[in-house]
């Protein structure tokens, strides 16, 4: 080829390939116009939908509140204003110390039980309201816990220390719950720390205390319960870490033993340190071999804070796709929520129910019914345990039992459209806790909404024409209620879950941060290692649920169908040599005691779990049951009654029944996590006495655990799939049939005409009219708007 023809082709190249370039942009032009206008005539012509029916929420606070009512706004301060006037108790609300008298927090008494019934049940007059306050007398010599009861709630006009038959009361002060007031006397120490250590402390790891700027150090509290030193003082193992997002996975080599105890942050002191692996009895010890010599020195740097720090949960890396602005999918209620809701009773097609968040113990439903008849007096959490494991001594002491951080007070706002759909209805609650003078909303602590599950409730298709052509389908759509507590590093998710069937569901799912110590070999069968000098414990999480279960009535009985192997003879119709043939069957086993049923999962026995009332059957005389089904069982394998599993004897179970009693209201108790060498509530009592529990009112403790090994995943949060954690209690004999069958989200399809198929088929949905559009009236922009202007609606400020 010449030059010229060659320099020709290049410069026709050159033409073409820049028209190309300018048909394409031409091309992304018009789509875009077009799908503009598209994206117009969408929010021109299509009406907005879920307006109707708003009138359905009530979720105010009522002005007379039902027996199942939380404490009013309105209560909280009467019972404040009448405590505040006695002075025998010396109370304090504000400027408090931990030489104070001070309330730790109050809670609704809920009424005897029989009392309740009467009032639901024989129209006999509401009980008096009371409520127990829990108060930290750290005025006292020597302090002590006090519990309460304070009534007539309208009025309150006494006080009583409340007279436990089988709990003491008052309580060691050593045993008392976390407080505000507590962590900053803790910090006191900490002045101590720096002024003692302060200067190995910089060398070490870059921060301190106090006076750091934005290099400081902070602790992690990991409490030493009385079972394991065997004395009740207070005392705590302080795990040392770097005060950034987020600490609890931002350890320094520096663990402290300190002593906490009594009313006097003074004397508040550390007892033995452990720097960089090395036990010293004093800081002043530390010291003193620091500047000899005699201890290797430990050196870590402070961790550079920005959006690429592992532990910080800011947006970072490259998305997969979409690569630009594609919203996610939404929730819409095309023609509004299809619940009500009247103060904190929830009514949905044909549940009804009341919702509560108790103080010390966190979410409760109460008087649960479907199709007016209750099949539940109360369903709530009881306790929320985890056992870390370690060689360093802070992991083998953090046994948390969270309830001493009062679960009911760690339930914080849900954030819409992503702790609950945008369509969720959102209701408040509200605590009274140290340091505060009147009670503290915390807004959106629950929120309902009706889940689309996207998954068939059942279904079934016959596609086969002379079997007469035909399906019938449900998706699962169910009532949510739903509450996250937030229990320092760890989220816990708990949810109630109503679905059509009259299956009532709990589930327990954790999520948050992992608490993590520095990786050294000591704790290879403890953790991995996971990021720099960082290793995820291992731990076992653990939950006790109650439910006091009323299945026609209170006088209930439990039996199991016990699965078992049979060997039947074929030889009534099979000639042939070997006529034994083996196979299951079920024998009904009733459960005559609270030993007798105490239920230890065995993969060798199956089962099923039946309660029923005797004087009702089916027609078939058959019991007309509910049935407990557990989903989330994990064996608890520390020895029993040693230690501080003295303080979780309701983990040797994964369930137990007990006869009802208005003195075991509750497993476990908030000084748990302090108290194992003498527990103020020793769950095992409850069953020792082994009452009978045929034709009596039972209550069912269920527990629920996961073992988790953290793993790099796990940063920065542990993820909720494959931690859900459930229990159902659903009908047995119970409806003659699915009572979903007259729910109206059904859907038929049939032949018209079954002998001529060419006639075409009918798509029955039940005035359930399909594929309307319209376009959500929800505004995610109201929330960012509403915290925006009111941070303390999702933080504490
Ligand atoms: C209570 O504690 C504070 C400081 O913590 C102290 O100044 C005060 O004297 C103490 N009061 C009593 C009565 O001991
Ligand atoms: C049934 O037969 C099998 C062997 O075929 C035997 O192992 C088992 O023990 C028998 N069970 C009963 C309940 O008889
Ligand atoms: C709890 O009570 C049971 C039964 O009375 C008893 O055996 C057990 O030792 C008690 N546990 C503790 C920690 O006191
Ligand atoms: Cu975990």
């Amino acid at each position: 080829m010449d030059e010229k023809l060659r320099k020709s082709v290049t410069r026709w190249r050159l033409a073409s390939a820049v028209l190309v370039v300018l048909c394409a942009l031409l091309i992304i032009l018009v789509i875009g116009i077009v799908m503009n206008k598209n994206r117009e005539i969408l929010a021109k012509d299509v009406p907005s939908c879920g307006l109707r029916f708003k009138s359905n929420m009530d979720t105010s606070e009522p002005e007379h509140p039902d027996i199942f009512h939380d404490l009013t706004s309105r209560e909280m301060k009467a019972v404040q204003n009448y405590l505040i006037s006695v002075p025998e108790l010396n109370l304090e609300l504000s400027n408090l110390r931990m030489n104070s008298s001070y309330i730790a927090g109050i809670d609704y008494i809920l009424p005897p039980k029989k009392d309740v019934l009467a009032y639901l049940d024989d129209s006999r007059p509401p009980p008096a309201r009371k409520a127990k306050v829990i108060i930290l007398r750290g005025d006292l010599t020597p302090p002590m816990v006090e519990e309460y009861v304070v009534a007539p709630l309208s009025n309150p006009s006494y006080h009583t220390l409340i007279d436990y038959p089988n709990r003491r009361n008052p309580v060691p002060f050593s045993m008392r719950p976390f407080t505000g007031i507590e962590f900053k006397g803790i910090s006191e120490v900490m002045k101590k720390v720096d002024a003692q250590i302060g200067d190995i402390l910089r060398e070490s790891y870059g921060a301190t205390f106090n006076d750091c700027g934005d290099k400081c150090l902070f602790f992690n509290p990991n409490v030493v319960s009385s079972a394991i030193t065997g004395d009740f003082t207070r005392r705590m193992w302080l795990q040392v870490a770097y005060l950034v997002e987020f600490y609890t996975i931002h350890p320094v080599d520096l663990l402290l033993y300190v002593n906490v105890d009594g009313s006097d942050p003074s004397q508040f002191r550390v007892e033995k340190v452990v720097y960089g692996g090395q036990y010293r009895n004093s800081l002043a010890e530390l010291a003193a071999d620091y500047v000899s010599g005699d201890v290797v020195k430990s050196k870590m740097a402070f961790p550079t804070v920005d959006k690429n720090l592992f532990s910080t949960l800011h947006r970072r890396g490259f998305p997969a796709s979409p690569t630009e602005e594609q919203r996610q999918p939404q929730f819409v209620e095309p023609d509004g929520a299809r619940y009500r809701i009247k103060h904190r009773q929830i009514e949905y097609m044909n549940w009804r129910f009341h919702v509560r968040m108790a103080t010390y113990n966190g979410p409760q439903i109460h008087d649960v019914r479907f199709a007016g008849k209750r099949i539940a007096y109360e369903i709530g959490l009881q306790e929320i345990a985890a056992f870390y494991a370690g060689d360093a001594p802070t992991f083998r002491m953090a046994n948390y039992i969270d309830s001493v951080a009062s679960l009911g007070q760690r339930a914080r706002a849900l954030v819409p459209s992503v702790d609950c759909p945008e369509t969720a209805t959102y209701l408040s609650t509200r605590q009274v806790s140290d340091n505060q003078e009147g009670s503290v909303k915390s807004e959106r602590s629950f929120c309902v909404f009706e889940l689309n599950t996207g998954y068939p409730l059942r279904r079934h298709l016959e596609y086969l024409q002379f079997r007469g052509s035909f399906y019938g389908g449900m998706v699962d759509n169910c009532l949510i209620v739903r509450t996250i507590l937030c229990l320092n590093n760890y989220d816990y998710i708990i949810d109630f879950i109503f679905h059509q069937s009259g299956i009532v569901e709990t589930k327990i799912v954790s999520t948050g941060y992992i608490y993590g110590g520095v990786y050294n070999d000591q704790e290879k069968n403890y953790g991995f290692q996971i990021a720099d000098q960082l290793v995820g414990n291992i731990h076992h999480h653990l939950f006790n649920f109650k439910v006091d279960l009323d299945v026609m009535g209170t006088s209930n009985r439990y039996e199991t169908l016990d699965i078992k192997l049979v060997n039947v003879s074929n030889s009534k119709w099979l000639n042939g040599l070997n006529t034994i043939q083996s196979q299951i069957k079920f024998d009904r086993s009733l459960k005559k005691t609270e030993l007798d049923a105490v239920y230890k999962y065995n993969f060798d026995t199956p089962k099923e779990h039946i309660f029923h009332n005797n004087a009702f059957k089916t027609r078939f005389n058959e019991p007309r049951a509910y049935k407990v089904q557990l989903s989330g069982m994990s064996k608890q394998i520390l020895p029993e009654d040693k230690l501080n599993e003295r303080s979780i004897p309701w983990a040797r179970y994964q369930m137990a029944v007990t006869k009802y009693s208005d003195n075991e209201v509750s497993s476990s108790s908030i000084y748990g996590n302090f108290d194992g060498l003498q527990p103020v509530v020793n769950f095992t009592q409850y069953l020792a006495d082994d009452e009978n529990i045929v034709d009596e009112d039972l209550v069912l403790w269920m527990t629920m655990g996961m073992y988790h090994i953290p793993h790099s995943e796990d940063l920065p949060l542990t993820q909720t799939p494959g931690k859900h954690l459930t229990f159902l209690i659903s009908p047995h004999n119970y409806f003659p049939e699915d009572p979903s069958m007259s729910s109206r989200d059904q859907v038929r399809v049939q032949l018209k005409e079954p002998s001529n198929p060419k006639a075409g088929v009918r798509v029955d949905r039940y005035f359930n009219k399909p594929n309307t559009a319209c376009v959500s009236n929800y505004k995610e922009t109201d929330f960012d708007k509403d915290v925006e202007e009111n941070p303390c609606n999702i933080l504490d400020v």
